[in-house]
């Protein structure tokens, strides 16, 4: 949704919640959200690609980079933030959480480890946004998408506190400050949820 509103695209929303597991997996196999059907009859799955396939179609610049060089520079910053912080959010929410009680067994201490190792990743940002102003050069796009996504997870589980850094910090507030992100802000303040930086 996020994505969407960053690049003024509407699609038409389906509320799937009533479906049986049998028929939505005749959409999306793995039974996941979210899945985009186009008007060609293709289902498509995983968000990301979700992005690019519409972002293929929408004009104006694309946020997965203009160019070769822009575009490995968002791919590289992308894959790191994906991996570095997304999955170590994912996880630590399913794995200390306990609305995912019962839905896998939890394994927190393993899920703790898994954040610390997000560390090294947090100082290349700091470095990085002490010199640019966004994660790929001087316009946001997709991988600063993920980051952010990735930090509001961390922070929002409690898994780490908000970056001392002052350039992620700053940064964490201009993203954070995007029109597109206040459904975002909405539901962290619904979870009770701690502010971003
Ligand atoms: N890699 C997939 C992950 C999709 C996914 O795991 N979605 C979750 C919700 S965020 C889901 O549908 N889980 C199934 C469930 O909770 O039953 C993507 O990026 O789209």
């Amino acid at each position: 949704m996020i994505f969407l509103a960053e690049r003024g695209i509407a699609v038409e929303t389906v509320d799937v919640g009533g479906l049986s597991a049998e028929d939505y997996a005749r959409v999306s196999p793995l039974k996941s959200v979210p899945v985009l059907e186009t008007d060609g009859g293709l289902t498509i799955t995983e968000s990301l690609t979700i992005c690019e396939y519409l972002d293929a179609l929408a004009p104006g610049p694309s946020l997965f980079g203009e160019g070769a060089e822009e575009r490995a520079l968002v791919g590289m910053w992308e894959r790191r933030a994906e991996l570095g912080l997304m999955n170590p959010a994912i996880e630590y929410g399913h794995h200390t959480q306990k609305m995912f009680e019962g839905r896998l067994v939890q394994f927190p201490d393993w899920a703790r480890a898994h954040v610390a190792g997000a560390q090294p990743l947090i100082s290349l940002i700091e470095q990085r946004l002490s010199d640019t102003r966004f994660l790929a050069g001087e316009r946001f796009t997709m991988a600063d998408l993920t980051a952010f996504l990735g930090f509001a997870g961390l922070i929002g589980w409690r898994a780490l506190p908000p970056p001392e850094g002052p350039a992620t910090r700053r940064w964490l507030a201009e993203v954070g400050a995007r029109p597109s992100m206040t459904p975002l802000h909405a539901l962290a303040a619904q979870m009770g949820l701690p502010a971003l930086a």
